[in-house]
């Protein structure tokens, strides 16, 4: 089944989305998920440059060879933007293949393992009481799994926390903001957080956290163990993700789980951490990771060191990529739970999906391939706007991981 045209449709309806279409000489198409928040046009330039004049003419079934092909066969491998086209091509490629076949691509990965994907909602306040609060409202709606962030008393801006009504979306238009951060007011106030909500939702709720990559090991093995007595289903990103070796410091002081590496692109990243077993969970998504091809693989090596997955699934993935994730979440038995940041309501004008929430969890429905269309009318609507993540700095202005 040849490869007979591939194009790039990029489009923001309330943020941006990059949507890789293949089209094949039997007339199937699939649909891929190109998006890296704040480098959108970087991706598509290298697909456009250099991906789709290789794609043509290709046979849409060797899912296997075109990754190797794109991966292997290129002598500059590896990177966001890299690997966020391959991941693209790959999805697009198994969309095509259960059309094809005219079944979902979880029958293709083995089938499923699970009735529903246990997802974890946001919670987020400007204060300790307004965050419990949120998270109340959550456990309320369903969710039985719930990421808190709140504002650290004394800085103006804390990652994940929604400022005003707008629900919150860390790239903002134009250049990068800058942020303030002190670590050792979060460190202190943290525990007294979880403290609370863990006193107010009762034991049966999952709670989770995200570090975002801002303390050092130490201050990360520090925390880890603070937060053990309100027994965290994750602690997120403790240190910056490229540190490998601080994951040991963190583990040699607290049996806090770790989750890890939304920011990852191959399996290299994760051997040292899943094979000395630093880590509870991959971040690492399909969209990000090489696609369906290259986490099926992740996860089979996390499975065997009883490592589970909990892939990313803030709103820079786009219904494509969470529609391959799902797929994923439903197959491997190694699943512990998946991200659901839900997309603004204006997204479904654009993207017509497969996949429900229900009540804590995520239900996928029997459309063959990855269960998602993209209109690409509505698309044009919705013309692509800059917008780019913040940069981060100390209060005394040494710059700082975000
Ligand atoms: C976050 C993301 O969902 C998460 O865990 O870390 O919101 C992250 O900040 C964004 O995806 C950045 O693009
Ligand atoms: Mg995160």
């Amino acid at each position: 089944m040849k490869i007979t045209g591939a194009k790039v449709i990029v489009c923001c309806p309330s943020r941006n989305f990059v949507t890789l279409k293949i089209e094949t000489e039997a007339g199937i198409h699939g649909l891929g998920d190109a998006t890296l928040n704040g480098r959108e046009l970087a991706v598509v330039a290298f697909l456009e440059e250099y991906c789709i004049p290789a794609l043509l003419g290709r046979d849409a079934r060797q899912i296997e060879d075109v990754w190797h092909y794109f991966y292997r066969g290129v002598y500059w491998r590896r990177g966001a933007v890299s690997m966020a086209a391959l991941s693209a091509i790959d999805l697009a490629l198994w969309d095509i293949k259960g059309k094809a076949l005219d079944t979902p691509v979880y029958n293709l990965l083995g089938g499923r393992s699970r009735d529903a994907v246990l997802v974890y909602a946001h919670a987020t306040g400007d204060s300790l009481a307004s965050a419990v609060e949120s998270a109340a409202r959550c456990a309320e709606a369903g969710y039985r799994a719930i990421r808190i962030q709140a504002a650290v008393p004394g800085l103006t801006d804390t990652y994940g926390v929604a400022k005003g009504k707008v629900p919150y979306e860390p790239a903002k238009r134009g250049l990068a903001v800058e942020e303030r951060w002190d670590t050792a007011r979060y460190l202190s106030f943290l525990p007294t957080l979880f403290a609370e909500a863990r006193q107010q939702l009762g034991p049966d709720v999952h709670l989770l956290h995200d570090v975002h990559h801002r303390c050092t090991p130490i201050e990360a093995a520090r925390l880890a163990k603070q937060l053990e007595p309100y027994h965290l289903w994750w602690l997120e990103d403790p240190v910056a993700g490229e540190l490998q070796e601080g994951l040991r410091l963190i583990r040699q002081h607290s049996t806090t789980p770790i989750a890890i590496g939304e920011v990852f692109n191959t399996i290299y990243d994760y051997t040292t951490l899943i094979t000395e077993q630093l880590i509870d969970f991959v971040r690492m998504p399909p969209a990000h990771g090489g696609g369906i091809t290259h986490l099926m693989k992740v996860a089979a090596l996390a499975g065997v060191y009883h490592v589970r997955t909990g892939f990313h699934g803030a709103t820079d993935i786009s219904p494509v990529g969470m529609a391959a994730s799902l797929h994923v979440d439903v197959t491997i038995n190694n699943f512990g739970i998946q991200e659901h940041m839900p997309h603004q309501e204006i997204v479904s004008e654009v993207f017509d999906v497969g996949y429900q929430f229900e009540r804590g969890v995520m239900v996928l429905d029997e459309r063959p391939g990855l269960g998602v269309e993209i209109d690409e009318e509505q698309a044009a609507k919705f013309p692509y706007r800059a917008a780019a993540l913040p940069v981060n700095r100390l209060t005394d202005g040494t710059l700082w991981h975000w």
